[in-house]
């Protein structure tokens, strides 16, 4: 859909109730998350002319609780011509003494070498674009200048630090380089690269500290699908090598790429991810004037275990209306919940196998039960499965399910009205998919398969 056809309709039953979305056109990458001046800023890769990518400038909205954004005007936009004719892609944000300084890559156009420019502005709102860009217009030598993007700022033993994706010999790679303005950059490290197995190119790469450890995320391609991998370890500080000790999928769902971090002025590191993925072919929001949302962000820590937690911000219970609960019930087949639905919802669950094989719920349910998103624990598999092959509009063009190892029964679901996010194993095991459910599908159900189970406790909140 093109410019000119662009509007959005009064009876659009996809758009989110809390999760960021376009005002029109299209969406991907979160960029330039950050608290400034106590307000949430979400920058974001988008084409406001057309629901496709193309051209992408920098949306921006923001925030004062994560839950509610307000549209602000674009903030950087291509140059006719120059380093960034073809979009101004990815990158981040810092707050500096001059106000938010952007790092995002220019885009010259198809075939030409990618480069690091900058952008800034005193207020927040309005920027301007370096005469220097590209500030860092290319890698080492041996890596890729043609993928060489999407830079993540930093500040670190009184310098500015950026790392950025490329590679070499068909491996992925997160390249580090300093500053002491922001404008003379000089290459400093390969901070990790892929042995081979973690993708043949990284986009997106994020490095932060958390609870004394170090965490590098990326979006490898060449994974077979799109995936967001997190390795763990030790930083070398002095060589600016991560130690990789393991690596985690941040969300095992279908929608989940380019994540981006940043921290909090209360401590909290908060993670925001594009809800959505390159290879989804349905977009049955594009007669609605918009495609892609953000997940709901998400604060990570360590579970007790050492496992990476991703659980809603607190900032989301707030947002609860009257709930209602239910305790000890014993389900075998369907039960359908009465009272408990809604298009907007936020649930939580403890299930008990009981004599089940496999148990659990049904989201989006429409009255007769032919339309549905369900979740699924299998006691023989050890798993949970995400179905969602009759889940409304576009369900025979998506990916029909995901699954992940789960050891416990109890679930945290975040429902809107075009997605749902699952939270299992106390924040270990995510999975997050967007799905088109006709209005009338607000149902929710428990299902309990060869045997009867055990609800211990449900809890249904609608989010308003
Ligand atoms: N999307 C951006 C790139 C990034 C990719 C372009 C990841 O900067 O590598 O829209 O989705």
């Amino acid at each position: 859909m093109g410019w000119s056809e662009l509007r959005g309709t009064l009876d659009d039953p996809y758009r989110p109730v809390y999760h960021a979305a376009p005002p029109c056109g299209w969406m991907n990458d979160p960029n330039g998350l950050i608290q400034f001046r106590g307000r949430y800023h979400l920058f974001y890769q988008y084409n406001p002319r057309g629901t496709h990518c193309a051209d992408c400038c920098w949306g921006h909205m923001d925030s004062a609780d994560l839950l509610h954004w307000r549209h602000l005007p674009i903030a950087v936009w291509p140059g006719p011509g120059g380093y960034d004719a073809a979009g101004c892609w990815s990158g981040s944000a810092l707050d500096t003494p001059g106000g938010i300084a952007l790092l995002y890559t220019g885009f010259s156009g198809q075939g030409r070498a990618q480069g690091q420019c900058l952008a800034t502005s005193p207020d927040g709102v309005r920027f301007t674009k370096s005469l220097s860009n590209p500030v860092i217009p290319s890698p080492p030598v041996d890596f890729s200048p043609l993928d060489f993007r999407d830079p993540k700022l930093r500040r670190e033993d009184g310098r500015y630090v950026v790392v950025t994706g490329s590679h070499r010999e068909g491996k992925g790679a997160a390249l580090q380089f300093v500053s002491d303005d922001l404008l003379h950059w000089r290459f400093f490290s390969v901070l990790a690269e892929s042995d081979g197995s973690t993708g043949t190119m990284w986009e997106c790469p994020d490095f932060f500290e958390l609870d004394g450890r170090h965490v590098l995320v990326v979006s490898p391609m060449g994974m077979g699908r799109a995936r967001n991998i997190a390795f763990i370890g030790t930083y070398e500080r002095d060589r600016g090598r991560l130690r990789p000790e393991h690596w985690v999928d941040l969300d095992l769902g279908w929608d989940f790429y380019a994540a981006q971090t940043f921290p909090t002025n209360d401590g909290r590191r908060i993670l925001i991810a594009w809800m959505d993925n390159w290879g989804s072919k349905a977009r049955p929001t594009e007669p609605h004037g918009w495609v892609g949302c953000m997940t709901v962000p998400r604060e990570l820590s360590f579970l007790p275990d050492g496992r990476l937690r991703s659980w809603p911000v607190r900032e989301l219970e707030r947002a609860r209306g009257e709930g209602l609960r239910a305790s000890d019930l014993a389900v075998a087949g369907t039960a359908e919940l009465e009272g408990a639905g809604g298009e907007a919802l936020d649930i939580e669950l403890d299930l008990d196998w009981g004599s089940a094989r496999r148990m659990g719920l049904d989201v989006r349910r429409s009255p007769d039960g032919s339309e549905r998103f369900r979740i699924e624990f299998d006691r023989e598999a050890c798993t949970i499965r995400c179905d969602r092959s009759r889940s409304g509009a576009g369900a025979g063009e998506l990916w029909p399910e995901s699954s992940a190892r789960c050891e416990t029964t109890s679930l945290r679901v975040l429902v809107d009205r075009s997605s749902v996010e699952v939270f299992a194993d106390g924040g270990a095991v995510v999975l997050s998919h967007r799905c088109y459910p006709q209005p009338g599908s607000d149902g929710v159900a428990l299902f309990a398969e060869g045997g009867e189970a055990l609800l211990k406790r449900f809890a249904c909140w609608p989010i308003s």
